[in-house]
């Protein structure tokens, strides 16, 4: 592969038809290949004006919208990286990205422009450009007066295209630095995986912030010229009324509850499309067989993660086996190792481990943590926990790290009693998730309180001034003390007995 090949973006430009659909988002507006390639060379001009190098960060914490999604793939063809920043984060988390990341630039909603500004300014950050969800801002007007041309960069493989912060153990966020070849070769084995080709309609409602949305998902279409619809947000009644015109649909389990609590939703509803695709959080077996009998289709449950898109798959034809996430994507190879890092034979339960041209390449200005989370020969320690079959099926039976998954958004208990630790009136905090029918996981707050007068709405408002709001617990409960094991560590298992059961 020449270097200008490495470019994802080049990948692109070889292999769509300009003329063709791109995206159409829920407002009505469309855009074709051909729109793509312009409106991508006009923000790449305007960020290379406003200081952006190649190899440099650009951040964007940005409604979703088509030229959301431009945005994104103009930072790639210009050779810089990008830094995707969650909606909801809160100015006290968007600023840990910046200082840490140092973006040249920072892409905003123009409604937030004073406060990133003030941030951005504080962080070292050059420049802060805006853009809503209707396409306009001050990067749409700077782009608007240059050329529609622009000679993608070349760039190996190996360059950075993007880097994803995903939470820790330790309570502080790592960014996962993905590479063009990450996303190109992963991007292709799915596709092939999930057979997509010109034909597809992708019914694309998830946010763009994180990698089920931005690249799991959306690399389907954008590698095969095929195109996507985009909704805003996820409403159900809206996914069923677009559906249609789909022939794919990808979701968090949520979706799949949803979508079975909603009447208008039955196999007429869904005529159209050949191929459910779920992933970010495991799919009840349950919610899979009233999924199949609702629609005539049994959900491909998929197992992906930040660090390393998507690991395994169920296969398009064959055994869609519940309870299972299949089996690896072509170029992963994976095993169940021991604590030691020692191979497991098959049937045995440990940790899953793996390696491949998907992998990240490590943590952003993070070495230390690059070298714990990886085992002797380039084996990546997932932090999940899982036994595979005799024929290949993997099934995910828990997991090594203290993590909740809500509705597929990820929360590390850490970072949230390390908020609540700091409040006034707490002695000491644990964070678990209960399970809860919409969100698969709930997170929920034990709180050892010093002031008796100390509410679960004061903790719940003090925490959604500094966090996002959906890693605020959905309950608080107070206890007079936290179970502990003689080594003096916080039995959450028993929390979880305890507190579960609601
Ligand atoms: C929203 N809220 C949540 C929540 N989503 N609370 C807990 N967990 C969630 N997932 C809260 C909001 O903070 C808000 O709280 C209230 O619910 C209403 O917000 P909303 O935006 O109207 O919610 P809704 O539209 O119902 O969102 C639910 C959802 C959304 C499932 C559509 O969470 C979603 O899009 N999830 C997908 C996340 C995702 O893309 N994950 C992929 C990660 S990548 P308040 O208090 O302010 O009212 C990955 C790897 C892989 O995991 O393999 O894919
Ligand atoms: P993230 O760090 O946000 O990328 O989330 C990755 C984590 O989501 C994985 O390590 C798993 O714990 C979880 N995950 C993703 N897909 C599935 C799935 N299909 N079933 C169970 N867990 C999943």
């Amino acid at each position: 592969m020449s270097a200008v090949d490495g470019n994802l973006f080049a990948q692109v430009e070889a292999r769509a038809d300009p003329a063709a659909p791109f995206i159409e988002s829920d407002d009505g507006r469309s855009f074709t290949y051909s729109d793509l390639f312009a409106l991508s060379a006009r923000y790449a001009r305007a960020l290379g004006a406003a200081g952006v190098r190649p190899g440099d960060r650009v951040a964007g914490q940005l409604e979703k919208s088509p030229e959301a999604y431009v945005l994104w793939l103009a930072v790639a063809r210009m050779g810089a990286a990008w830094l995707p920043l969650n909606t909801a984060y809160q100015p006290a988390e968007v600023e840990y990205f910046l200082r840490d990341a140092e973006p040249a630039v920072l892409v905003c909603d123009p409604a937030h422009l004073d406060e990133r500004r003030a941030l951005a300014r504080a962080c070292g950050v050059g420049e802060v450009l805006t853009l809503g969800a209707d396409g306009r801002g001050t990067l749409a007007d700077r782009a608007q007066a240059e050329p529609a041309e622009f000679a993608t960069v070349a760039r190996a493989a190996d360059d950075l295209a993007a880097i994803l912060y995903t939470s820790g153990t330790t309570g502080r966020s790592k960014g996962a630095m993905l590479t063009h070849r990450n996303l190109l070769q992963n991007g292709d084995a799915i596709a092939r995986a999930w057979g997509f080709g010109r034909g597809d309609a992708l019914l694309h409602a998830l946010p763009l912030f994180h990698t089920h949305g931005l690249f799991i998902s959306a690399n389907c279409a954008l590698l095969t010229g095929s195109w996507m619809l985009f909704q805003r947000r996820f409403d159900v009644d809206r996914l069923v009324d677009a559906m249609p015109r789909a022939t794919v649909v990808m979701g968090v389990p949520t979706f799949y509850t949803r979508l079975l609590d909603c009447p208008r939703f039955d196999r007429a509803a869904c005529r159209t499309v050949r191929l459910f695709v779920s992933g970010s959080a495991p799919l009840l077996a349950e919610t899979s067989r009233q999924f199949a009998e609702r629609s005539g289709q049994v959900p491909l449950e998929r197992y992906g993660m930040t660090e390393a898109v998507v690991i395994t798959t169920n296969p398009l034809r064959g055994e869609r086996r519940a309870g299972s996430v299949g089996q690896p994507v072509e170029g992963v190879e994976l095993r169940i190792a021991d604590p030691d890092d020692r191979p497991l034979p098959r049937g045995q339960t440990g940790m899953i481990q793996i390696r491949g041209p998907a992998v990240m390449k490590g943590y952003w200005r993070n070495p230390e943590k690059t070298a714990e989370e990886f085992a002797p020969g380039g084996w990546f320690r997932t932090g999940d926990l899982g036994v595979q079959s005799e024929d290949g099926y993997v099934s995910i039976v828990g997991r090594a790290k203290d993590l909740v998954i809500s509705g597929g958004y990820n929360v590390y208990p850490k970072e949230i009693e390390l908020a609540i630790d700091a409040l006034p009136g707490v002695v000491e905090s644990a964070v678990i998730g209960v399970p809860h029918r919409d969100l698969g996981e709930a997170v929920t707050a034990v709180v050892v309180r010093r002031d008796p007068a100390l509410t679960e709405a004061d903790v719940v408002r003090a925490l959604k001034e500094q966090l996002a709001s959906y890693k605020v617990p959905k309950r608080v409960h107070f206890a007079a003390e936290l179970p502990r094991n003689a080594m003096g560590k916080v039995l959450k298992s028993k929390l979880r007995e305890t507190y579960g059961g609601g």
